[in-house]
């Protein structure tokens, strides 16, 4: 069983020292823009250096790229192709369309970076083992 702690931050500036320590502990992010708001979109890209600087190595790669509001798809202002060259260009995982409001596509995104957390966990835990078993070779 794995426990996922999930921390919404809030997107104003004057918070920020205080979501970078939100940062320091991360083992991935969701990056979400509003789909109807292209100034939001743009805005992310700042919001995401400010994350790889902040967080844990193996958090920098876990980063997935979300676009709520997807029931508003009629006021959309990002297309897909934009979104898509985000994601290779800031080198994210994947990006995901959402409506919080319809409840549509919200449970995929958290699966991904949840999972592959947990990889990265295991990762480490296994290197670590190794590590004590080389050190007690090294003793015998
Ligand atoms: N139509 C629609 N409205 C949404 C959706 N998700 C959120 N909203 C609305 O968008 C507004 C802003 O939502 P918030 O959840 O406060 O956005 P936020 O990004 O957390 O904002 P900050 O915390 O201030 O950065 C609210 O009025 C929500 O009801 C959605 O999927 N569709
Ligand atoms: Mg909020």
């Amino acid at each position: 069983m794995a426990r996922v702690n999930i921390w919404d931050t809030t997107g104003q500036e004057k918070f920020n020292s205080m979501t970078k320590g939100y940062y320091r502990n991360c083992n991935g992010a969701v990056a979400v823009f509003d789909l109807t708001k292209r100034d939001t979109f743009y805005a992310l890209e700042s919001a995401i250096t400010e994350f790889r600087n902040t967080c844990p190595p193996d958090a920098v790669n876990n980063i997935v790229l979300v676009g709520n509001k997807l029931d508003l798809e009629n006021q959309r202002q990002v297309t897909l192709a934009e979104a898509d060259q985000l994601v290779t260009r800031l080198n994210l995982i994947s990006y995901f369309e959402t409506s919080a409001q319809s409840n549509l596509n919200v449970d995929s995104f958290f699966y991904t970076v949840a999972m592959k957390a947990y990889e990265n966990e295991v990762a480490a835990l296994n290197k670590q083992d190794q590590f004590f078993e080389n050190m007690s070779q090294k003793g015998s």
